[in-house]
């Protein structure tokens, strides 16, 4: 018997605005009844309807997602989609999805995640839709949700009970096929593609060690299948490589702070020639040679400059992207290079466009993202993998690229201070503060260093021409340095603020905290973060 469409009534919640990355949430507010519904009618309604359309539905696994992939796909169906791809146990990586999403020919895709924000009954929970693409759902469609979910006031659902998702294999449910699929055998077969993996398998087999640490999240069966199995890396190199509900109370955010005990690793004698680790949902990277951390923004400068190396970039790039908070070390590689290079808002959305148009094949982010244009998402392990190929070409170690990259480029000295679970109304005055100085700043000088310009960065898409504005406030200095300052859209208690310093020389070694002492006082000195927070200092550096 098929199952009965029923119409539910439910009540537009407040604030289900996508941020940065998707709508993110306290558990506890998406397992308030209707919630999770709410938000999902509002973005088929969003996105026109569904009816006829193709679903790619998975996540990182964390609590809350299984019975949330049952209520998504009773809704799926009720609303007239044809067919839903699911990967096994509600599992598929970001990057993963986005490649499904793509090779299938689906329509959209849901992923069910809050991403490196910790998870369980007490921790957060997200839904992050991405189109057909395979990217995140533009500014457009997520401001249309927003509208939408102020005024959504029933849902369509079946009258149905769950559907087995443990075992691959097709069923149905009301009308609509469900295809619950291998998460990991598609991605590994891509990444196969475009990597030399023959010459990773060499570099393992004569005895290279790698640490991958999964950080209890998605990347672990995708890491062990790829790494241990199909390249060779001795058993046990992937560790936490089970996805657990609550990541084994581990913060899958892969940087100094939340994986200090591979950092410890790779610091203590006998370390591993290479380390890494990924995020919740898997598309961030941490890279990390002996006694060596890489700042993201020179790992997505050095993956650029030596992309070349490995069989699907053979070619060249046709142009990078970067984030604007990200470093310019990528834009000295591109103009290097001789190739486009642009500079967009925070969060992989913006890259869509450049990617769809051939404008760029590489992008990134200071937070820990690369990606390319074999999906529309940053990519964890992608990164892993080129990183790998890199080393098994050039036959060097990390620090010896690095330090070739800084001697041909220069050093571009990087970090990222958040101050975190501030009250919202003082991260407000801090960027008020600011923004209310930008006018009049040029010219200012403090800390031996003088303010050249100061502006509120908007962005205008070179593809269709779409606004954005309030992106983040800027202040460039004398020296080549400036400092961002600007709040984060992912979190879910209070709100952070983030200040992103950097300066650029010639230098090669020597600590970056002391490299950027007088950007970090020049920000303190206008931007008065300390002094309006009262906080002796950031929560997280990286
Ligand atoms: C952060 C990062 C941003 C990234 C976003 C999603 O956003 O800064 O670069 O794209 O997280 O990453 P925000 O608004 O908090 O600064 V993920 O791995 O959480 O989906
Ligand atoms: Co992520």
């Amino acid at each position: 018997m098929v199952p009965e469409v029923v119409q539910c009534p439910v009540r537009p919640f407040d604030g289900q605005r996508p941020g940065t990355s998707g709508l993110r949430k306290k558990t506890s507010v998406f397992r308030q009844p209707g919630y999770l519904e709410a938000y999902v009618q509002a973005s088929f309604d969003a996105m026109g309807g569904i009816a006829g359309r193709t679903m790619v539905l998975g996540g990182d696994g964390r609590f809350f997602a299984l019975e949330a992939a049952q209520t998504i796909l009773r809704m799926a169906a009720a609303n007239g989609a044809t067919r839903a791809i699911v990967g096994q146990g509600a599992l598929l990586s970001t990057p993963a999805a986005s490649h499904l999403i793509r090779l299938r020919g689906a329509d959209f895709g849901i992923v069910l995640s809050a991403s490196h924000n910790p998870g369980g009954p007490d921790g957060d929970f997200g839904v992050k839709l991405n189109l057909a693409n395979g990217g995140p759902a533009p500014e457009a469609v997520t401001e249309a949700i927003h509208a939408r979910s102020r005024t959504v006031d029933s849902y369509r659902t079946l009258d149905s009970g769950d559907i087995d998702l443990s075992a691959t294999g097709t069923t149905t449910l009301g009308q609509m096929t469900v295809e619950v699929v291998d998460p990991v055998a598609d991605y590994a077969d891509l990444m196969a593609g475009l990597f030399d993996f023959d010459a990773i398998r060499a570099l393992f087999a004569g005895g290279f060690r790698i640490r991958f640490d999964a950080m209890n999240a998605i990347t672990g069966p995708y890491a062990t299948e790829i790494l241990e199995r199909r390249l060779g890396a001795a058993p046990g190199s992937v560790v936490n490589a089970v996805p657990l509900p609550d990541f084994g109370g581990l913060h899958p955010d892969p940087n100094p702070t939340w994986a200090a005990e591979l950092i410890a690793l790779m610091e203590a004698p006998g370390a591993p020639d290479f380390a890494a680790a990924s995020d919740g949902d898997g598309d961030r990277h941490m890279i990390l040679g002996p006694a060596l951390y890489v700042s993201p923004s020179d790992s997505f400068a050095v993956l650029a400059a030596n992309a070349h190396l490995a069989p699907a970039y053979a070619g060249g790039l046709k142009g990078v992207a970067r984030s604007m908070p990200t470093s310019s070390a990528a834009d000295r590689v591109a103009s290097a290079l001789g190739i486009e290079c642009h500079e967009t808002p925070t969060g992989w959305k913006f890259f869509g466009n450049l990617l769809d148009a051939g404008r760029a094949t590489l992008c990134g982010e200071e937070s820990f993202g690369a990606g390319s244009d074999h999906v529309r998402e940053k990519d964890g392990l992608w990164a892993v993998l080129l990183w790998l190929n890199i080393l098994a070409v050039r036959g060097e170690g990390v620090a010896a690229i690095l330090d070739d990259h800084w001697r041909r480029f220069g050093r571009t000295w990087y970090s990222r201070h958040d101050y975190e679970a501030l009250p919202q109304e003082v991260a407000d005055a801090v960027i008020a503060g600011l923004r209310g100085q930008l006018a009049t700043l040029r010219g200012h000088k403090t800390a031996g260093l003088t303010v050249t310009a100061a502006d509120d960065f908007s962005y205008v898409d070179p593809v269709d021409g779409s606004v954005s504005m309030g992106q983040g406030l800027r202040v460039c200095l004398s020296g080549e340095a400036r400092f961002v300052l600007r709040l984060s859209g992912t979190g879910t208690e209070g709100a952070t603020l983030r200040l992103y310093l950097e300066r650029h020389d010639t230098s090669a070694g020597g600590d970056v905290q002391t490299a950027l002492s007088s950007v970090a006082a020049a920000a303190e000195e206008i931007a008065g973060i300390r002094r309006i927070t009262g906080r002796p200092a950031p929560d997280v550096v990286t």
